[in-house]
């Protein structure tokens, strides 16, 4: 198959998984064209099989802002036609299935592309939630040949705000030689050089991620007697308030921002314990990552979280904000040593055998088959 992706090509996880789905169609002999306004983050390799189409922006003095969907629809619509595509999928409903629509309906007498937009989370419970949104997100999803949401959460969240139902879930999927532990990695004596216990944050450091959340709970764990270090990984608009925060709270030796990371794994692969205490997360990716490599997972039990992190099983889950059982969990895996190996050899394995690559990416082609063939059976 041709196949056109778009995402938002800079520090989030539909981007993530957009690029991944990418890459592991093209292991699998498809061609995939990216339509992006840059190349996405985690796309490292260009080759015949996955190629990159920069969605370019027109400025003229009229314009006061420059219109992105537009030049991203006449982009889609452009690639469609030059690399036959037979599909474009795009990944956040705002604004990336109208413009996707748009590019479709342009050229339908030529060819008729059809549309699947992937819901992420965000573009549904915040932007999309918004009234002044609501109409034309509603608008994107009807209008869209196939809709999949990454989560039973996410499916449910958006029936009940768009009154729209025909949407397939396929989770979101870890590639398990990607993420694994990593024993003999140097960066753990660096960033532990007295032999701390490494509790690990990964996030774009917005808001909803409350990362503020993982310095109270570091600061609670040493009040404790916890001997620790709390690494947060990657930027955002809360990282200088984290790290005002873990100055007032005298944390700051113990907390170390790495900035954005181009390999994750790297961090999770020597991680002990994952902190994910957000207060909304239709999925939770970095958590999914994070039990591949065999880390114990600490967060907060809201949106998709529970159908990826099992209570007692592969971590731990607390109320929004509750930094106190928080650090009480993360001073459990602390003291024995035992419990995290069986926590974190259970989350490999639940993370491995229910979101491997091997199992989500057929789901994927099968959903292409499904909208491709109703398409066809329409048009004859
Ligand atoms: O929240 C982010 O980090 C970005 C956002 C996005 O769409 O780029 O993430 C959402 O999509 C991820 C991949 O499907 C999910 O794992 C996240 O849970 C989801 N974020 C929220 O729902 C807040």
């Amino acid at each position: 198959m041709n196949i056109g992706i778009t995402v938002y090509p800079t520090y989030g996880g539909s981007g993530i998984v957009g690029s991944e789905l990418g890459r592991e169609l093209a292991l699998r002999g498809h061609n995939v064209h990216f339509i992006s306004s840059m190349l996405p983050t985690r796309l490292t390799e260009l080759n015949e099989r996955v190629r990159f189409h920069e969605v370019e922006m027109m400025s003229y003095p009229l314009f006061e802002h420059q219109p992105y969907d537009l030049a991203l629809a006449t982009k889609m619509a452009t690639v469609a036609r030059s690399e036959k595509l037979d599909l474009l999928h795009v990944h956040y409903a705002i604004p990336h299935s109208i413009s996707a629509i748009l590019a479709r309906e342009s050229i339908k007498q030529k060819r008729y592309v059809p549309v699947i937009t992937t819901l992420h989370g965000t573009d549904i419970t915040l932007v999309g939630a918004d009234r002044s949104y609501l109409p034309i997100t509603r608008y994107g999803l009807q209008q869209s040949d196939g809709v999949t949401a990454v989560s039973r959460f996410l499916k449910q969240a958006t029936i009940e705000t768009f009154d729209f139902d025909e949407i397939e879930v396929i989770p979101n999927f870890i590639c398990s030689c990607h993420y694994k532990r990593l024993p003999d990695s140097p960066l753990r004596d660096e960033l532990a050089p007295s032999g701390e216990i490494l509790l690990v944050h990964v996030s774009n450091f917005r808001a909803v991620k409350r990362p503020l959340d993982c310095v109270e709970i570091m600061a609670k764990v040493k009040a404790k007697g916890g001997h620790a270090r709390l690494i947060m990984v990657g930027d955002g608009p809360e990282r200088s308030a984290c790290y005002y925060r873990a100055e007032q709270l005298n944390v700051k030796d113990d907390v170390v921002f790495v900035g954005k990371q181009a390999n994750i794994a790297d961090y999770l692969g020597i991680a002990d314990v994952f902190l994910l205490p957000s207060e909304l997360e239709s999925f939770g990716l970095a958590a999914l990552e994070a039990e591949a490599c065999e880390v114990p997972v600490i967060a907060t039990r809201i949106g998709g979280i529970p159908e990826v992190v099992t209570d007692g099983e592969t971590g731990f889950l607390s109320d929004v904000g509750d930094t106190e059982k928080m650090s009480d969990d993360v001073m459990k895996f602390l003291n024995d040593e035992e419990m995290r190996r069986t926590f974190g050899e259970k989350a490999r394995e639940s993370a491995v055998s229910r979101y491997g690559t091997e199992l989500i990416i057929p789901q994927y082609l099968k959903f292409y088959e499904q909208v491709l063939g109703a398409k066809s059976a329409a048009s004859v």
